[in-house]
C-alpha cells in the first residue's frame, strides 16, 4: 500500500476500485399509508426517490425497492389501518425470506428499519406496536421517526414520544418534518435541532450499520454535512494519517520534511479520492485526478505543508528526528484530509445553489486555489476539525 509510484499511478482505476468495494446497505421504511415514509426518504436521499402519495390515489400495496448506486431502500406501500395482520405477515415474511435465502450473505439482509409514526394523527397505533415488536424479534434494528411534527403542539409531541417509549421500551425515537416553511421558522427561533432531529436520526442510521456497509450509506445522503464530516474525519482521515505515520515509522521515509516522499504523497492522494467518494461526488476522473489530486495538487500541498509545519511546531527541538517525522506525517495528512473534506462540503453547498451537480463539474470546483484556501482555514481553525486529536490517534494506531 505504501509504495506507490504516484507519477505513474492509475488514479482512475483506483477510484473505480474503491467505489466497487462499497457494499449497499438495505434500509426498510415502514409505517401506515400517509405516515410520510416516501417524503422522508426523498428528503434524506434526494428528491423523487419515492413517489409521494396524495390520499385520492391508491398506491399499489407491496414492498417497492429503490436502488441507488450505494444504497437500497425498501419502501412498504399501501398498508392501511384495518389490514394490520396482512401487513405484519407480509413484511415479516419479506424480512425472513431475505435472511433465509441468503443465510451466509449478510449484505442481502434488511439491515435496519426506519419506522414512521404519523405525528399528524397524534396516535401510536396497535398496528405500529405489533409490527415493530415483530421486526425487533427478527433482530433487525429499528428506529421510530415521528413525522409531520409541524402538526403537533409541543406537549402533544412529548405525549406521543412517551407513548411510543412505553409501548416499545428502549427504542430510539426521533421527531421530523419535511415542511420547509416550518423548518425555516424553527431555525429563526433557534429551535430547529429540537424538533427536526435529522442529524441524530441519520447518525443513528449510520452507526447502526455494520462497518462494511457504512461507506455505502454516506454517499447516498443528500445533505447531513455534519454527520458526514465527523465520520470522514474519524475514519478515513484518521486511517490515512495512521498509514502515513506508519510509513515513516517503518523507515520508508527518512528525510524531513519529506521533500520528495513518494509513499506519503501516494497515501494522501488515495485519501483525497476516498473522501471524494464518501461524499458521493462523482469525480471527473481524467481531469481532476492527474492535475489537482495528483502531482500538482494534493501531493504538492502536502509537501509545502510539511515544510511549513516543521518550522512552526514549537516542540520539535525536544524530539528525536524520527519522532518529528512521524508526528509531521500524521499532522500533515490530517490537515490535508480536513481541507479536502472542507472543499467537498463547499462543493455540495455550491451544487445546491446551482441546482445540481450537473451544472457544476467537480473538476472545475476542486482547484488548487480552493484547496489552498481550505488549508489556511483549517490551519486557523484546527479545533473545528479536531486535527490534533486525529493526528494523535493516528500516531497511536501507527505505533501499535
Ligand atoms: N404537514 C406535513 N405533511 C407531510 C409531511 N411529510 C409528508 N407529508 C404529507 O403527507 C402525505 C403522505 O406522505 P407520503 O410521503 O406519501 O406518505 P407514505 O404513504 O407513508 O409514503 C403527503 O401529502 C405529504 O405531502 C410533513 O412533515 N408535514
Ligand atoms: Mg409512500
Amino acid at each position: 500500500m505504501a509504495n506507490i509510484d504516484y507519477e505513474n499511478f492509475d488514479y482512475e482505476k483506483y477510484y473505480e476500485e474503491i467505489r466497487k468495494e462499497v457494499e449497499n446497505p438495505n434500509i426498510m421504511l415502514c409505517g401506515v399509508t400517509g405516515s410520510g415514509k416516501s417524503s422522508l426518504i426523498n428528503d434524506i436521499f434526494g428528491e423523487k426517490v419515492a413517489e409521494v402519495g396524495d390520499s385520492a390515489r391508491a398506491t399499489t400495496r407491496g414492498i417497492h425497492k429503490y436502488s441507488g448506486e450505494t444504497i437500497n431502500l425498501y419502501d412498504t406501500e399501501g398498508y392501511e389501518l384495518g389490514s394490520e395482520n396482512v401487513a405484519v405477515d407480509e413484511i415479516i415474511k419479506f424480512i425472513k425470506d431475505k435472511k433465509n435465502s441468503t443465510a451466509n450473505n449478510f449484505e442481502n439482509h434488511i439491515h435496519e428499519v426506519w419506522y414512521c409514526v404519523n405525528g399528524g394523527s397524534k396516535r401510536f397505533l396497535d398496528f405500529d406496536r405489533k409490527l415493530i415488536k415483530q421486526i425487533r424479534d427478527e433482530s433487525v434494528p429499528a428506529m421510530i421517526v415521528i413525522t409531520k411534527v409541524d402538526k403537533l403542539a409541543e406537549d402533544e409531541l412529548a405525549d406521543l414520544k412517551a407513548e411510543v417509549r412505553r409501548n416499545i421500551p428502549g427504542i430510539n425515537v426521533f421527531s421530523y418534518s419535511t415542511n420547509k416553511q416550518f423548518a425555516r421558522d424553527l431555525k429563526e427561533a433557534g429551535l430547529k435541532e429540537q424538533y427536526i432531529e435529522k442529524d441524530k436520526m441519520v447518525n443513528w442510521a449510520l452507526q447502526t450499520l455494520p462497518e462494511s456497509l457504512k461507506e455505502g450509506f454516506l454517499p447516498a445522503l443528500k445533505s447531513s454535512l455534519t454527520v458526514r464530516r465527523n465520520y470522514i474525519l474519524k475514519n478515513i482521515v484518521t486511517k490515512y494519517s495512521a498509514l502515513a505515520a506508519g510509513t515513516v515509522l517503518a523507515g520508508a521515509v527518512m528525510n524531513v520534511p519529506f521533500s520528495d516522499s513518494v509513499p506519503l504523497m501516494g497515501l494522501q492522494v488515495k485519501m483525497a479520492m476516498s473522501i471524494i467518494k464518501d461524499y458521493g461526488i462523482k469525480a471527473d476522473a481524467e481531469k481532476i485526478i492527474g492535475q489537482v489530486v495528483g502531482t500538482t495538487g494534493v501531493s504538492y500541498l502536502g509537501k509545502t505543508l510539511a515544510s511549513q509545519l516543521v518550522s512552526v511546531i514549537p516542540f520539535i527541538g525536544n524530539f528525536v528526528k524520527a519522532t518529528v517525522n512521524v508526528s509531521v506525517a500524521a499532522f500533515v495528512t490530517a490537515t490535508l484530509g480536513a481541507s479536502i473534506t472542507l472543499v467537498c462540503e463547499q462543493y455540495l453547498r455550491a451544487c445546491i445553489k446551482n441546482n445540481g451537480a450537473k451544472n457544476l463539474p467537480f473538476a472545475d470546483f476542486f482547484t488548487i486555489e480552493r484547496l489552498k484556501q481550505a488549508l489556511s482555514y483549517v490551519e486557523q481553525n484546527k479545533s473545528e476539525f479536531n486535527v490534533a486529536d486525529i493526528a494523535e490517534n493516528a500516531m497511536n494506531i501507527a505505533k501499535k
